[in-house]
């Protein structure tokens, strides 16, 4: 019974969590810096976070369709060049929250924060796997053939006590332009106070990866679901087709509005990999009191695929006006969606001053560089798992005197 679970929990000397633990920051906090800071870093555990206490004796095996398999430890993995990639990772439930708004659906509440944008330290995975004799390539396709699958150390209930796992296709694997990482560090990085120029005041940020976010190795794929990004890596697996595990086969997959838990065949769908455009107001919450005259809108835009946001429009009469807002990276400097000079794979974070002098419906919406564009209404897209929820965002504002 609950009682007794909750006795249990008592009495033991570590806490443990009947649920694993999600976490997502204020929408606001999103806002207040380019690369989010670990504690404002969403969090999404399908089971209980593992300990890995001794770093010496952590190793992961590489196996499977290869001539020789190879136990890695922390100091191979230190030898190889270390890459610092700006990602943006978010879950494919980000705005479940909303969706659910339209018609219920199943699955953890998100509100708008379920991503964040770090910088990663690491190693590539093609690297990685050129150790094991696989060698690198330029993918042009990224779908069929053989997968890289990632095992975790994490065991959950979806695989009934197993190890959480995922894979990606060994094109995008072993093409170093993918940027697919194994990383043991998450905003390493020199970085200045906030609201201080002087580079005396810089400080560095913790560098390990914490054990919330899958110290001391996990799995970065970029411009992908979060979901395939998998935390405490165990084992690698070079497998014939995509992994059959539970979140690849029974989960993540976006299906049509007129598919229900009665007529549902997994089959039918591919795993979600590539999160499209999307964006979102942080400066407002969905309803706010103000009162009349300037108001700063401000949020993120993200494309998955290292497609960089091209546009973003912002209404303030429900969707009927648009004026574009201006959109970056770097604070000072001119964001061009060319990958070039960007970060492809990260967040762009825009601003736009309105004046507001009655209640309204102000709205976000994003273009990508693929001329790809957003949803106006959450109904087209809804379904039952309420994953890419990437309409219009909207937000209310009653104006007071
Ligand atoms: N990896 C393991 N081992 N176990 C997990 O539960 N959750 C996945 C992914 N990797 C998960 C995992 C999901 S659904 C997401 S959205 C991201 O991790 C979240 O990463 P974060 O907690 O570092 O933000
Ligand atoms: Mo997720």
């Amino acid at each position: 019974s609950e009682n007794d679970a909750a006795q249990r929990h008592k009495n033991r000397k570590t806490p443990i969590r009947l649920e694993p633990f999600n976490a997502e920051p204020p929408r606001s906090a999103l806002i207040s810096s380019y690369v989010t800071p670990v504690d404002f870093f969403y969090k999404r555990n399908h089971g209980p976070i593992p300990i890995v206490d001794d770093i010496e004796k952590y190793y992961f095996s590489i196996r499977g369709l290869i001539k020789n398999p190879k136990d890695l430890f922390m100091r191979d993995i230190r030898m190889l060049p270390k890459y610092n990639v700006t990602a943006t990772l978010q879950c494919a439930g980000n705005r479940r929250t909303a969706m659910s708004k339209s018609r219920t659906v199943k699955g953890v509440g998100w509100d708008v924060a379920a991503l964040g944008n770090a910088v990663w330290g690491g190693v590539k995975l093609a690297d990685v796997l050129e150790l094991v004799g696989i060698p690198k390539q330029t993918s042009v396709t990224k779908s069929g053939g053989k997968h890289v699958e990632f095992v975790s150390i994490d065991k959950c209930k979806e695989e009934n006590g197993g190890p959480y796992k995922a894979s990606i296709p060994l094109s995008q694997a072993t093409d170093p332009e993918a940027d697919v990482l194994l990383a043991y560090e998450m905003n390493g990085k020199l970085s200045m106070l906030p609201g201080i120029s002087n580079s005396k005041y810089s400080i560095i940020m913790p560098k390990l990866l914490n054990r919330d976010h899958g110290y001391p190795l996990r799995v970065v794929v970029p411009g992908v679901i979060g979901a395939r990004s998998v935390k405490w890596l165990d084992a690698i697996n070079i497998i014939a087709e995509e992994c059959q595990g539970f979140f690849m086969q029974k989960d993540y997959k976006m299906f049509p509005p007129s598919v229900n838990w009665d007529n549902i065949n997994w089959t039918t769908r591919r795993p979600l990999m590539d999160f499209p455009v999307q964006c979102a107001i942080c400066s407002l919450e969905d309803m706010n009191m103000i009162k009349p005259g300037k108001v700063k809108i401000s949020g993120y835009a993200v494309s998955g695929g290292g497609r960089g946001i091209e546009r973003l429009d912002v209404s303030i009469d429900g969707g009927k006006n648009w004026v574009e807002a201006s959109r970056y990276q770097k604070m000072g400097s001119p964001y061009v969606a060319d990958g070039l000079s960007s970060d492809k794979w990260a967040w762009v974070l825009f601003e736009l001053m309105v004046d507001i002098p009655q209640s309204t419906q102000i709205v976000a919406k994003a273009v990508d560089s693929a001329a790809n564009v957003q949803p106006e209404n959450v109904e087209t897209i809804w379904n039952l798992r309420g994953v890419l929820n990437t309409s219009w965002h909207r937000v209310h504002v009653r104006v007071g005197h």
